[in-house]
């Protein structure tokens, strides 16, 4: 181990701990670090744009955690709204004022949304979505692209075959072939392979789920049109469009991707930011498909914390103070495109071609020569290389995603010291891994 390595035993030693009572010693997968190798540091305490760690290690943040800290850690306004709320005990189980705030807030960032309905993660809005779709189309299938990622429910869990238009196989253990038969899956920003899923399987597709900006493969933004072709197929073939906007909504533009890119989704689903760092997702859209919603429609869905009255407070103070300071998309965008344009040029110096893809303040560094447009060019990453850059950045006290195939989510929270940290770290790293 390299003498300028960070000592992180506390970390190790309860990691070792937590495998004693935890799957895998985590409560979701890619904390583990099993995509870049050594053992994941435990976080004790965050503040603005800096983890610390068990060891007392400090971390310049570039995950924050997957997108919700969006402003930096702690942020004062967020941490009182979430301190006032708590007064009034934590949750009720019954209606509250905050909720219809919540709605109608987000009715007005996302003019797509006429109705919205407040889950608890990001999973449980595209799981919603998608019955909310079938129960409104009578339909059955849907399609989802290969590398989006729309949390762990079984009919998204399902990786694409051969070739580019394909059936689905279930992508984990635990999920049934009939769920799979129901998942066509084809690659991102292929019109083509979409129309070839639904000439082969007429008035049968109920939804199509998309990340418009995709974050689950790594970043990968739309190809020029796609977005506007999923739209018109989508409407000529009488298809749910939902845009999973969990990553990229409130991220990319107050009006998440739909914003950005002008393209209305007919389902929207959102997560992370929407609840300040508490556990919040939603899911929301055109009137006539969230009134089959129950307790007014046949499709239910229902959830005991769905709304809890902390997590509105948090995320009502998050959505305020973006609506309010439009300037804040304005400094991230700055502050991402100095943090990429310093990676370009180390890339320039050491006459290395690898990717950056960004879009906003989400981007990511693939190890690759290609240009990353889907999951198998992606795919074609060195990830040995990735793994190897992840851990010299960590012990640079840079964070970044453990695995190749996700998004970096900038802060403004980031000073132009950390800045300046992050662009001399990763051209110490790749310098000395490419002498
Ligand atoms: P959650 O159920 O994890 O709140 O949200 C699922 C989800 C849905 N849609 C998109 C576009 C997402 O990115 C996610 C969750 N993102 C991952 C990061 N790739 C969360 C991190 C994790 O799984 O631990």
């Amino acid at each position: 181990m390299p003498s300028n390595y960070l000592s992180t035993t506390q970390s190790q030693w309860l990691f070792e701990k937590a495998k004693k009572f935890i799957p895998g010693g985590v409560n979701s997968p890619v904390r583990a670090f099993k995509a870049v190798g050594g053992n994941p540091i435990f976080i004790k305490s965050a503040k603005g744009a800096y983890l610390f760690d068990e060891d007392n290690n400090r971390y310049i943040e570039l995950i924050n955690s997957w997108g919700p800290m969006i402003l930096g850690h702690a942020y004062p306004l967020i941490e009182q709204a979430i301190v006032e709320a708590a007064k009034d005990s934590f949750s009720f189980g019954a209606p509250t004022a905050k909720e219809v705030e919540m709605a109608e807030l987000i009715t007005q960032m996302f003019p797509s949304i006429e109705k919205v309905r407040m889950v608890n993660s990001g999973t449980e809005a595209c799981m919603s979505a998608i019955r909310a779709a079938r129960g409104f189309t009578g339909r059955n299938k849907i399609i989802k692209f290969e590398g989006c990622y729309h949390g762990h429910g079984d009919s998204f869990l399902i990786a694409a075959g051969s070739g580019a238009v394909t059936m689905g196989v279930p992508d984990s253990a635990g999920i049934t072939t009939g769920v799979a038969l129901d998942t066509l899956t084809a690659p991102f920003n292929d019109l083509t392979a979409v129309q070839m899923l639904i000439d082969a399987n007429p008035n049968q597709i109920a939804a199509l789920i998309v990340e418009p900006v995709v974050g689950n493969m790594g970043c990968v933004p739309p190809a020029k049109g796609f977005l506007e072709g999923l739209r018109e197929i989508c409407t000529k073939n009488s298809i749910v469009l939902i845009f999973d906007e969990v990553m990229t909504g409130f991220r990319l533009a107050r009006g998440g991707a739909q914003e950005r890119y002008g393209v209305s989704a007919d389902l929207t689903t959102l997560g992370k930011i929407i609840g300040g760092g508490l556990p919040v997702g939603a899911y929301g859209g055109k009137s006539e498909i969230m009134d089959c919603i129950a307790p007014l429609g046949k499709v239910y869905q229902a959830g005991t914390l769905s709304g809890n009255p902390i997590a509105m407070s948090a995320g009502l103070a998050m959505l305020n103070i973006l609506n309010q300071h439009p300037e804040i998309y304005t400094q991230l965008e700055e502050i991402t495109n100095k943090i990429v344009n310093g990676i370009r040029k180390a890339l320039e110096d050491l006459s290395l071609s690898y990717t950056i893809n960004q879009v906003g303040s989400m981007f990511t560094l693939f190890f690759t020569e290609l240009e990353v447009t889907n999951f198998s060019t992606a795919k074609s990453s060195n990830l040995a290389f990735f793994g190897k850059y992840f851990r010299e950045m960590l012990h640079r006290g840079v964070y970044l995603a453990p695995s190749q195939f996700e998004s970096l989510f900038v802060s403004n929270a980031l000073s132009e010291e950390d800045i300046q940290h992050i662009i001399t770290a990763n051209r110490e790293v790749l310098g000395l891994m490419h002498t």
